[in-house]
């Protein structure tokens, strides 16, 4: 853990106890202060008294008397679609409102490093999709090489649970808009954008909300080195931002599916092949096709934005390239689950939103497309254009029809649920199609998240090849 500095001998209140509120208020008493804490929830606050927890219900008149700081867990709106009334409560009170990202920022140097011979170092992604991609990527490949690392934050560890840093360690980060738009301290030494497209509008304000939020990992005096994907005009901008000059080596941009000209360096894939150029002049490539964790293109951008951080720690291309030969992958994202007679069935359960869901079905040639769910804000008309690999779909959640509905061009049946969206699936597939589950939709109307449907539709594939 990272014992929180700064607030030694003070009160400070911890709103949420998932994995963020219980891991702030282990490293706040670590670092000497009192923690105080509150959930909504009757049944996480009983938790918390069990084990010991100060519970303070901070919606009640003078609640906030003796506190310096509020610590807010992502998933707590703080300002969209409405403030928390917590929230409103510590604006009121005039107490500073931060989260774990804030605190970790501040607290994770400490003296033993003066005898380290390398500074440990933080390279933080975030981006709309990718991040755990290319966060888990970025980890695998440094500790294949050799190179300490850890990684925390969206991709399921609450960065302060993490353990003060070794010499030469490398901490890697995934941030979630929830969590940049929030954190009063994001210095990383390496930040990467991977992409920007719509999600969370609800908690942003919109688009030009969310973008801002994201952004704020890459403000003035903050990461040495930037890592851009610049395929969106957003990154584009972010990228041109950050310059000096054209050939500003400080920031690295990088493309799927576009060969970026120019002095700067830069990364991108094209045809299944990674570039590196600076200076004009290429100096390295890399054959991504054959990588069994990092199929289609995006998995593609993800490879670039992960070589691209990795060689500003000074690790080599060769070094790299068989470091992702060897990437495993991770659960719910393009994960081959079965091959049954000639049918390949791929979990992308986390393709949650209009994108994610584009990027897997451009993947795969010949795709039985198991989708549905909770649809998100803006609609299906993103997924339209991307429909042509698409043999049928197999439409699933509470409003299935009304989903099957909008994808004009596409054979589709409702299923409603995963039971008989992957019998019906496997009854038509032949040889040499894919089962892909790639929803384009929240989980919430079925399951508890995305994980919870991910594993259904593993459990369906093993019953139906049993
Ligand atoms: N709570 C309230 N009031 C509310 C809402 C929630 O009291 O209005 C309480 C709940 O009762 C619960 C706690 O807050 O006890 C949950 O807090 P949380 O939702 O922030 O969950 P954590 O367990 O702390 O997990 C968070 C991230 N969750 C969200 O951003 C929603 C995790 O990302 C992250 O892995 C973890 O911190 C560690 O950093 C998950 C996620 O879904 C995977 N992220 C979103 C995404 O990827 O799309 C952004
Ligand atoms: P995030 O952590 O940003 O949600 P993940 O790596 O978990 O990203 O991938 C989420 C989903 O997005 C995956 O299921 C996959 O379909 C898709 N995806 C992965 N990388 C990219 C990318 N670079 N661009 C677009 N979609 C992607």
């Amino acid at each position: 853990m990272i014992p929180v500095q700064g607030y030694a001998g003070r009160t400070v209140a911890v709103l949420g106890l998932g994995r963020t509120g219980r891991a702030a208020a282990a490293a706040l008493e670590a670092g000497g202060a009192r923690p105080v804490v509150w959930d909504d929830s009757g049944l996480a606050r009983e938790g918390a008294e069990a084990d010991g927890l100060d519970v303070r219900d901070l919606t009640k008149a003078g609640g906030f008397d003796d506190v310096a700081a509020l610590v807010v867990s992502p998933g707590i709106p703080h300002l969209y679609p409405t403030p928390h009334p917590v929230i409103s409560a510590a604006w009121d009170a005039a107490v500073p409102v931060d989260n774990d990202i804030g605190l970790f920022f501040r607290s994770f140097a400490n003296p033993d490093w003066n005898k380290f011979d390398t500074a440990p170092r933080v390279i933080a992604v975030t981006g709309s999709n990718g991040k755990s991609t290319t966060s888990a990527l970025i980890h695998h490949i440094l500790t294949q090489n050799g190179r300490p690392a850890q990684l925390a934050g969206n991709i399921g560890r609450g960065v302060l649970d993490i353990d003060p840093a070794h010499d030469g360690e490398v901490v890697v980060l995934e941030l979630s808009s929830y969590q940049t738009d929030l954190a009063r301290a994001l210095t990383p030494d390496v930040a990467v954008f991977t992409n920007l497209s719509p999600d969370h509008l609800d908690r942003h304000g919109g688009l030009g909300g969310y973008f801002a939020a994201k952004r704020r990992l890459f403000a003035e005096g903050g990461p040495d080195r930037a890592v851009i994907g610049v395929d969106e005009a957003e990154g584009c901008y972010l990228a041109n931002q950050l310059i000096e000059g054209p050939d500003d080596g400080r920031v690295i941009r990088i493309s799927s599916g576009r060969k970026l000209a120019g002095q700067g360096w830069t990364v991108f894939a094209r045809k299944g092949f990674l570039s590196e150029s600076r200076k004009g002049r290429q100096v390295a490539s890399i054959d991504l096709r054959g990588i069994k964790g990092l199929p289609g293109a995006h998995n593609h951008q993800n490879a670039c934005a992960a070589y691209a951080a990795c060689r500003t720690l000074g690790l080599g291309p060769k070094g790299i390239e068989a470091a992702m030969q060897t990437y495993p992958g991770l659960p719910h994202r393009s994960q081959l689950v079965a091959e049954i007679d000639g049918v390949a069935y791929v979990n992308d359960s986390k393709a949650t939103n209009v994108d994610s869901a584009a990027k897997a079905l451009q993947a795969f040639p010949k795709i039985r497309w198991i989708c549905g769910g909770l649809q998100k804000d803006g609609g299906l008309e993103g997924l339209l254009p991307h429909l042509g690999h698409v043999v049928k779909a197999y439409v699933i959640g509470r409003e299935a029809e009304a989903f099957a509905r909008q994808l004009d061009g596409a054979e589709a049946e409702v299923c409603g649920t995963m039971e008989k969206a992957v019998a019906r699936a496997k009854a038509e597939a032949a040889a040499g199609d894919v089962v892909l589950l790639a929803p384009a939709a929240a989980s919430f109307d079925q399951y508890d998240n995305f994980e919870q449907r991910g594993e259904d539709f593993m459990a369906q594939v093993e019953a139906v090849n049993r």
